[in-house]
């Protein structure tokens, strides 16, 4: 809990460790409430750090010490002083090395943050990430002190038969009383946040992977008893993720044995500890009933992404944790580029660049604002943010943009040679692909300084007599905290042009004819002529999202339907079927302030009428071209945001279209139906996705019609897409069956932690009117927890981030609510807690009177006694 000011950390006061920790033993005496730790750091003075003073800083916290010793002599008081984060030893030996032996002792079981050594369910398990190995001993718990660990694990033979640690097992043997023990080395030097150990009973499902130079790898998965047949998805996952990376970038898996460990109670998705990866059950578990066609993808993206670290984090890691990014935006890029192989790169792409813009945006126009490389934090838990990873990886796809393909990986392939075993920067990245490329990149480091979303605002015109396009483009970026004027930054902008039949346009520019290129923006406004044309062409801009910009360019409804018709660029295509359906969702929230009766304009219908009518080979990709946009990505984009006139005018589009388009979507509800169970190609994902869409379409209709389709959908669905989908729709309706549809899913599935979040989160994200009450309600359900992170975010997280209407009520009860959970959770985990405030950023984005209940709740929070760092920051930056 916080002492009086928290401490900001600067990236500007960097200085490399005074000392070093060489090698590690670590003795574990395992049990749930008294668990003892033994370490043995064998050290020495760092000869790059310019520091003098002959005492040693380890850092600890929430440690109860037993014994210390240095080269095996006691330690007296006088020697060393504890506080709540460091134990000072007075004197260390300055020319030989030394040893530092500690004994301590620390309670799992107390320990619900998650984060060091805790109890889940019943099994003991790790989470060091960023810096909770100093909640295990003291230590040097920084990044770029890297060290060689010797681990033996100690336990109850009853409770804890398994015994984990990284890299290989040495040796293991009986104890008396019932106890045995087991060791673990692992070769490779690392820092301490990789560390993992986990203890419990456990299940193993084995496999095996033979690596491209020959070596063969076992493969093993770790869970409880009763989820030993949902394993198999996330074995296949984890055997395609290798053999990816040797394919893509030539990267081999380097120990003998890969282990990933599947718990309950897990603060995010999953952990890359060397050899032994923890994960969330969420991203382990699937079975085709249990687990939806994205829980399927997801799984294999949060595995290959962890896989990925094994390089891009482990084998090179970070210096400090300013430089976050560099693994984590890289890894992201590269999880991207994987599931992109795997599924569809046009979906893919689609989806990502959707969640970039509905919430990575949203932070980067918000008081949190920060660029991937943050320059100050009070607690870098908060700083695992989507500005990090998904803009992070917007700027690594950036660079593979500029340089292409080859000259990207060349980049990456000097970067992994130069730094290997090292801790680096993101400079050190860029230096990589400078050095392989020959080529300057001085401007495009810019992206890892400056916050904030660029706007490009682009005219054309076109002279007919000179058969010339001009293009003008200004880029700007608004002012975030700390950085009120912005320089311009290096942006590619790739582009393509249409010929009135939708063909693609041929052009020539510098003296070269084609039909695409990319820009490279540099200047704050650069103008370009387009030559040889000799039709007005119609532009396609930023193909394939090629930078993370607003776009400001005034198009004409007609332009956006025929680009939604004729682009090739499958991210364009799509891109202009969301713009159009947004300029007409603002045009009826204009017409719903100013009291007019609503229309929606026929070009919508014509569009989406040709669509549903059209041949299509990606049905995935089709089922997105009939998504419309997101309420929260409309939010985005609105001066003062208007949750209800939102709402009620893209339900109108929807509903109207529903009506207008009845028979299209039965019919295409049809073709693609069918009751089947276990598979999951492109093809069965896609036409899962498609009539899924169709009966989103067709629940707006509140007929009896429709309502026997989608309940007959829901009683006999033989997979959880399908089951999902119906009881989504059934719930955001006032189907006579709801009560009964949710009760039966509830009996069916009461043993499944996963599905029964899904129950929870379904009903939290619910538009009907007492949603409120409902979410009240489940707080008080039996099968609700605070203490497990997947039903609060089920809950809570739904809630207050899927439910922009109940959350948002006149009355702020919504924001109250959230409050109440926000400091109920903070003494539990803070987090959780600081994840849940960031809902209550946004606040001058709303109306005055939402604007100041919004405040006085982060007032509140920000008020409370005993705060936690984690949400003091969030909560004191929001109202900054
Ligand atoms: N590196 C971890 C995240 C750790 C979060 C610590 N608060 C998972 C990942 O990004 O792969
Ligand atoms: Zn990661």
């Amino acid at each position: 809990m916080r002492d009086a000011t928290p401490q900001t950390v600067y990236l500007k006061d960097y200085t490399p460790p005074e000392y070093l920790i060489d090698s590690v033993e670590l003795d574990f005496d395992l049990d749930a409430q008294h668990t003892q730790v033994n370490s043995r750091l064998t050290m020495r003075r760092n000869p790059e750090s310019a520091a003098a003073g002959v005492s040693l800083v380890l850092t600890g916290e929430e440690l109860e010490l037993i014994s210390i010793q240095l080269d095996g002599n006691p330690l007296t008081e006088s020697d060393f002083t504890i506080n709540l984060e460091t134990m000072t030893i007075q004197q260390v030996p300055q020319q030989r090395a030394f040893v530092i032996s500690i004994e301590n002792r620390i309670n799992p079981k107390a320990n619900t943050a998650l984060e060091g050594l805790y109890l889940s369910s019943s099994m003991l398990c790790t989470q060091c990430e960023a810096q909770g190995f100093r909640k295990i001993t003291w230590f040097l718990d920084r990044p770029d002190v890297m060290t060689r660990f010797k681990t033996t694990l100690s336990a109850d033979k009853t409770q804890y038969p398994v015994l984990l640690s990284n890299g290989n097992k040495i040796g293991h043997g009986d104890l008396a009383n019932n106890r045995h023990w087991v060791s673990w080395e692992d070769p490779f030097a690392k820092p301490c946040y990789l560390f993992a150990l986990v203890a419990g009973q456990l299940e193993c499902v084995s496999d095996s992977f033979t690596t491209m130079s020959g070596r063969e790898i076992a493969l093993e998965i770790f869970v409880e008893q009763h989820n030993v047949d949902k394993c198999a998805h996330a074995m296949q996952s984890l055997k395609n993720a290798m053999r990816w990376d040797e394919d893509s970038y030539g990267l081999e898996y380097d120990l003998d044995l890969y282990m990933i460990v599947a718990v309950d109670h897990f603060n995010m998705g999953a952990m890359e500890n060397k050899g032994l990866n923890v994960f969330n059950t969420k991203f382990v578990l699937a079975r085709p009933d249990t687990a939806t066609d994205s829980d399927y993808e997801h799984i294999e993206g949060v595995i290959g992404h962890e896989y990925f670290h094994n390089w891009s984090g482990n084998r090179v890691t970070c210096r400090d944790w300013f430089q976050l990014s560099l693994k984590e935006g890289f890894t992201v890029f590269r999880d991207q580029q994987f599931t992109g192989d795997r599924t569809s790169q046009a979906v893919k792409r689609i989806q990502d660049v959707n969640a970039l813009r509905t919430r990575q945006f949203a932070e980067d126009a918000s008081p949190l604002a920060h660029p991937i490389r943050p320059e100050a934090y009070i607690e870098i838990n908060n700083f695992y943010t989507l500005t990090v990873y998904e803009k992070g990886a917007e700027v690594v796809r950036m660079l593979q943009t500029l340089l292409g393909a080859e000259g990207f990986r060349k980049g990456c392939d000097l970067y992994f040679q130069r730094h290997d075993g090292q801790a680096v920067t993101c400079e050190d990245f860029v230096n990589a692909m400078e050095a392989a490329n020959g080529v300057e990149l001085s401007q495009f480091r810019r992206w890892y300084s400056q916050a904030g979303t660029p706007v490009l605002t682009v005219s054309q015109h076109y002279d007919a007599d000179a058969q010339q396009l001009h293009l003008t483009i200004q880029q700007s970026c608004p002012p975030t905290p700390h950085q009120p004027d912005k320089a311009p930054l290096h942006i590619p902008v790739k582009l393509g042009l249409l010929a009135a039949d939708g063909s693609p346009a041929t052009f020539v520019i510098n003296g070269q004819q084609q039909t695409d290129i990319t820009l490279n923006l540099t200047e704050a406004e650069q103008s370009f002529v387009f030559d040889e044309l000799a039709e007005k062409p119609v532009l396609s801009l930023l193909r394939g999202f090629s930078a993370p910009v607003n776009l400001n360019m005034p198009r004409s409804l007609e332009e956006l339907a025929f680009l939604f018709k004729h682009d090739s660029d499958t991210f364009n295509r799509w891109e202009a079927g969301q713009q159009l359906v947004v300029q007409v969702i603002f045009g009826l929230i204009e017409d719903l302030h100013n009291h007019l009766p609503l229309h929606l304009n026929a070009l919508v219908v014509e569009a989406f009428h040709s669509l549903l009518n059209a041949e299509a080979d990606d049905l995935s990709y089709q089922a997105l071209l009939l998504t419309l946009p997101d309420e929260s990505y409309l939010a985005g984009q609105m001066t003062v945001i208007d949750v209800d006139a939102i709402h009620h005018a893209r339900e109108f589009v929807k509903t109207t279209l529903a009506h207008a388009l009845e028979d299209d979507f039965n019919r295409v509800y049809l073709i693609h139906h069918r009751d089947e169970s276990g598979k999951f190609d492109a093809d069965a994902i896609g036409r899962r996705r498609l009539k899924n869409a169709c009966l989103s379409y067709l629940s707006q209709l509140e007929s009896s019609d429709s309502y026997t389709l989608i309940l007959a959908q829901f009683e006999q669905a033989h997979n959880m897409t399908d089951q999902m989908a119906a009881l989504s729709v059934i719930v955001n309706s006032q189907h006579p069956a709801k009560a009964s549809c949710l009760d039966k899913f509830y009996q069916q599935w009461q043993q499944e932690a996963l599905v029964i979040d899904k129950w929870f989160a379904l009903q939290a994200s619910s538009y009907m009117p007492n949603t409120f009450a409902t979410v009240q309600a489940l707080m008080q359900h039996p099968a609700f927890d605070m203490k497990t992170p997947n039903r609060v975010r089920a809950l809570i997280g739904a809630f207050s981030q899927a439910n922009p209407v109940h959350f948002h009520a006149k009355d702020g009860e919504g924001y109250r609510f959230l409050a109440d959970q926000v400091l109920a959770l903070n003494t539990l985990n803070p987090q959780i807690a600081s994840r849940m405030v960031t809902s209550l950023a946004q606040w001058r984005r709303y109306d005055k009177g939402r604007q100041k209940l919004m405040k006085q709740q982060l007032q509140r929070i920000v008020m409370t006694e005993q705060l936690s760092k984690d949400v003091y920051e969030i909560a004191s930056k929001s109202l900054a």
